[in-house]
């Protein structure tokens, strides 16, 4: 990957790739618990094309119980150590535990994907701040125990926007810099089927922020109440849903099934960027 996630190959987007080392995340759990199969699976995904490999050792469904920080760290550190000395992939940690983050940025991690934005443990964005690594900043509305039960904002995306703003400016505060900063609505936290479609309509008003876009609609339950696909059948809305964000502007792609999805995007990018003639005539 280059300096700048959503910068990467082909000049306009990264892909990360998702590896789950939990029990219960809603389209994987359990496949890649063991160590091993995560870090076979992680270099799978690399060799696939990801930019970045997010590990995971807490599920985030709906409904999902909190793992102890001591889980956690026996969950993922093996695995970005393994994955550390075998691919050239960004490592990105999926936490919102300090403790984890430190242990995982000891080992080569250089993105922390906290999908509370720093609301969990505020400390984060010190340690942030500090290592110099950068940070993906989620809106989630409540907690994932929760979130689910009658989500209601006032317009969606001017709520999601406002939320992603303030908490960079917490991060800003903190010590981390801007440019370090990426955000993401959130696909699926605490979101109806409707709040989901009409954040990635408009998703240009989050870009128009100006830091790079995270998207992660990747198997999510609102691509099954359109199409009636079960978790493991939802590529196709994967893909659709992918290249729709990334023609609104967004550049870094969270899936489970990175070579299809890059393709995709490869050719959707080729499509909507500019001609030759039209960037080198005047
Ligand atoms: N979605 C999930 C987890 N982490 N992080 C970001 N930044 N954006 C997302 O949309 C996002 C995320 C949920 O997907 P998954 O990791 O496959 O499931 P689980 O949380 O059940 O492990």
């Amino acid at each position: 990957m280059t300096d700048e996630p959503g910068r990467a190959r082909e000049g306009g987007f990264s892909v990360m790739g998702v590896v789950n080392v939990t029990p219960d995340s809603f389209s994987d759990g359990g496949r890649f618990l063991d160590a091993g199969a995560a870090i076979a699976h992680g270099c799978r995904l690399a060799q696939e094309g990801a930019d970045i490999l997010d590990v995971g050792g807490e599920s985030t469904r709906p409904g999902a119980e909190p793992v102890s920080e001591r889980e956690e760290l026996r969950r993922v550190v093996p695995v970005l150590d393994g994955l550390a000395a075998s691919t050239g992939a960004t490592l990105s940690i999926d936490t919102s535990k300090v403790g984890v983050a430190r242990a995982a940025i000891d080992v080569g991690a250089t993105l922390v994907n906290d999908v509370t934005a720093f609301r969990g443990e505020p400390g984060l964005a010190g340690l942030a701040a500090e290592h110099g690594v950068r940070c993906c900043l989620m809106h989630m509305l409540g907690e994932p125990r929760t979130m689910q039960d009658a989500p209601r904002y006032d317009d969606v995306v001017s709520d999601v926007k406002a939320f992603l703003e303030e908490r960079m400016a917490f991060a800003i505060a903190e010590g981390v810099s801007e440019e370090r900063v990426l955000l993401d609505p959130g696909i699926g936290f605490g979101k109806t089927l409707e709040h989901n479609l009409e954040l990635l309509r408009r998703l240009d008003e989050l870009v128009a922020i100006g830091r790079p876009v995270v998207v992660g609609t990747s198997r999510k339950q609102f691509l099954g109440a359109i199409t009636g696909r079960e978790v493991d059948e939802r590529l196709p809305g994967t893909i659709a849903t992918n290249v729709l964000a990334l023609e609104r502007g967004a550049t870094v792609f969270r899936v489970h099934e990175v070579a299809s999805v890059r393709d995709a995007l490869q050719v959707a990018l080729a499509t909507v960027r500019p001609r030759w003639s039209e960037t080198t005539t005047t």
